[in-house]
């Protein structure tokens, strides 16, 4: 096992309860406390150390630290795309505060590394939409990405500045089953498959041929736990990186759905989240991180279709 001591803050949503489970697997499960402001998710109730926390509360947070001899920190808390443009200011004080005060503690605190999640969300609609860069025009439009973009900066100011080890990524939309998504505007991709297996029909709020860079969970769980195991020398960028697993329209992923399920049925009542989706890349280079930190993805859409819906069966 490895010597650290990690802490996951927002550890309930959607890349945290797997996340924690992976990082549990690695290091030991007593070295990774996982924590949320709300109660722990059912995978994580009674698996391992747990703990109540606000990512707005520092100096809860700073206590936590130091009693635990935490070495590293994950923090995913944040309010999504969809959620954020409901209370814009509430999502940038929640996204933003959380991360300067947590640069500060690992300045403080000399954590060995702190891990804070950005997404395809920077880029706006002045970006190339098609095979999106690593380095482009970003003039994102949603406070999210606005949000990320910020933070993305502030990441690479702590870097330069103090020589704090952050690493980033820039996440597609995230697919799976053991939890939920909340609030973003991919989580139509996850809606889906619930909808498909329980009714056997779905209504989209993307229209059927709104492409966006999608990715399944297990990819992006090795990706991160492969990103923050890099050694130091491979991360020549201090910016989030690109990553890219695949791209689908909601069309194309009720097609994949129908190999499966034949009677099933799709229709389309875009809302506000379309515009947001339309602002979006519909694919990403990552050919940086690939480069950078030899990554790779290993699921399409057939491969991650056929696993959402098997696991996903085992539960109804
Ligand atoms: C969202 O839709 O807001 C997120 C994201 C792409 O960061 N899933």
């Amino acid at each position: 096992m490895k010597k650290e001591k990690i802490l996951i803050i927002g550890a309930g949503g959607q890349i945290g309860v797997e996340l924690a489970l992976a990082l549990r697997s690695v290091y030991g499960t007593d070295n990774v406390v996982a924590s949320d402001i709300k109660e722990a998710h059912p995978m994580l109730k009674d698996a391992g150390p747990y703990a109540i926390l606000n990512a707005m509360d520092a100096p809860a947070t700073l206590e936590l630290i130091r009693k635990e001899g935490i070495t590293q920190v994950y923090l995913l808390a944040a309010l999504l795309s969809a959620t954020g443009e409901k209370d814009p200011k509430r999502a940038w004080d929640i996204n933003m505060q959380s991360l300067l005060q947590l640069l500060d503690m690992g300045v403080q605190e000399k954590l060995s590394k702190i891990y804070w999640p950005s997404s395809i969300a920077v880029f706006g609609p002045t970006t190339p939409h098609h095979n999106t860069p690593q380095q482009t025009v970003i003039e994102p439009r949603t406070v999210y990405g606005i949000s990320k973009y910020a933070g993305e900066l502030w990441c690479q100011y702590y870097h330069q500045r103090w020589g704090l080890d952050v690493r980033s990524l820039r996440y597609p939309g995230l697919i799976s089953w053991k939890s939920a998504p909340g609030g973003g505007t991919t989580d139509y991709a996850v809606e889906i498959y619930h909808e498909a297996l329980k009714h056997k029909k779905y209504t989209s709020f993307l229209s059927e041929d709104s492409y966006l860079p999608m990715m399944y969970m297990d990819d992006a769980i090795r990706g991160t736990i492969e990103l923050m195991e890099a050694p130091i020398e491979q991360m020549k960028t201090r910016m989030a990186y690109n990553l890219s697993a695949m791209s689908f329209s909601p069309k194309e992923i009720a097609a994949a759905i129908q190999k499966h399920i034949p009677e099933f049925t799709i229709d389309y009542a875009p809302d506000f989240r379309q515009q947001i989706a339309d602002g979006w890349p519909k694919s990403i280079d990552d050919t940086t991180a690939r480069e950078h930190w030899n990554w790779k993805h290993e699921f399409d859409l057939e491969k991650m279709t056929a696993a959402m819906l098997e696991n996903l069966a085992k539960g109804l």
